[in-house]
């Protein structure tokens, strides 16, 4: 399809941005991580949303180069904050089920690591569960990952498969609690215990615990009181440029 064709085009024709969602400590109020987020400004079209581009990016495997330019351009943008003097914050990056197929995905993220200089613990890969990639591959594969010195989160929390297994194995350092669950919430009391439930369980694991899609101080005092430790969501920042993640830094300091 013709999508597919412009696709293709798009990472050569520098189409391709990438915006940054602050993720807020409930405890402290201080920033300690953004996720980078893809955009795709097509010259005809417009903006093109990610959930209608990333599906066709899989099908086609263009996934695998774009999936290494979102990589690479987060990583040196998480590098030039630094350098920039911000105080240091991790960099989330969402990582598609094509690319953890990639054979060759370990050494490129390591190369990554190596061509940006950012070091490891600044970096947190963000995964979601699947059926596809069975339980010992997946965690043959994160351990790899891991000993790179990364951080692993997993995303969409809850809504994928075989949840509860995944924790049981998976060398993972972050659950990050999908929105429909926080949408609701406190008018759900089923929305208010699945959520009160993970966030526990999270803890009892020694997980760290992310709440998306915040949008309502209602839902921000359910979960600060619920132990939450970093929220994400409109509530707090939308999704926004490199410069102004450095201007939101200057206000805060
Ligand atoms: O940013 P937005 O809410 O429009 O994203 C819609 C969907 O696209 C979400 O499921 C999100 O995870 C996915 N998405 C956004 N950016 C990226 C990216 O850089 N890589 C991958 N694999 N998925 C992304
Ligand atoms: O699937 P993933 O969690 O990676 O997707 C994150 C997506 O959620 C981003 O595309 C981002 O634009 C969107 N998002 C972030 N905060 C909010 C929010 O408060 N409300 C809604 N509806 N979407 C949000
Ligand atoms: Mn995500
Ligand atoms: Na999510």
């Amino acid at each position: 399809i013709l999508l597919e064709q412009d696709l293709h085009k798009a990472l050569e024709n520098h189409e391709f941005h990438l915006v940054y969602q602050p993720q807020v400590n409930l405890k402290t109020g201080s920033i300690e991580s953004v996720e980078a987020l893809v955009r795709w400004h097509h010259p005809m079209r417009g903006f093109v949303s990610p959930e209608l581009f990333i599906p066709i990016a899989e099908e086609s495997g263009l996934i695998i180069p774009l999936g290494e330019w979102i990589l690479e351009t987060a990583c040196k943008q998480a590098k030039i904050w630094e350098q920039e003097g911000l105080p240091p914050f991790k960099v989330a990056v969402n990582l598609s089920l094509g690319q953890l197929f990639q054979q060759d995905l370990v050494e490129m993220v390591e190369a990554i690591l190596v061509r940006t200089k950012l070091q490891p613990e600044f970096l947190q890969l963000e995964i979601t569960e699947s059926m596809t990639m069975n339980i010992d591959q997946m965690t043959q594969l994160l351990h790899e990952l891991k000993a790179l010195g990364i951080q692993i989160a997993v995303d969409d929390f809850g809504t994928g498969y075989s949840s509860l297994s995944y924790l049981k194995d998976f060398p993972i350092d972050c659950l990050k609690i999908d929105r429909t669950f926080v949408r609701n919430v406190p008018l759900n009391p089923n929305d208010e215990a699945l959520v009160s439930m993970i966030i526990s369980m999270a803890k009892h694991l020694r997980l760290k615990v992310v709440a998306e899609g915040i949008e309502e101080v209602e839902q921000l005092a359910f979960l600060s009181d619920g132990g939450c430790d970093y929220i994400q969501g409109y509530l707090f920042s939308k999704p926004i440029s490199p410069k102004e993640i450095s201007e939101t830094f200057s206000d805060l300091h």
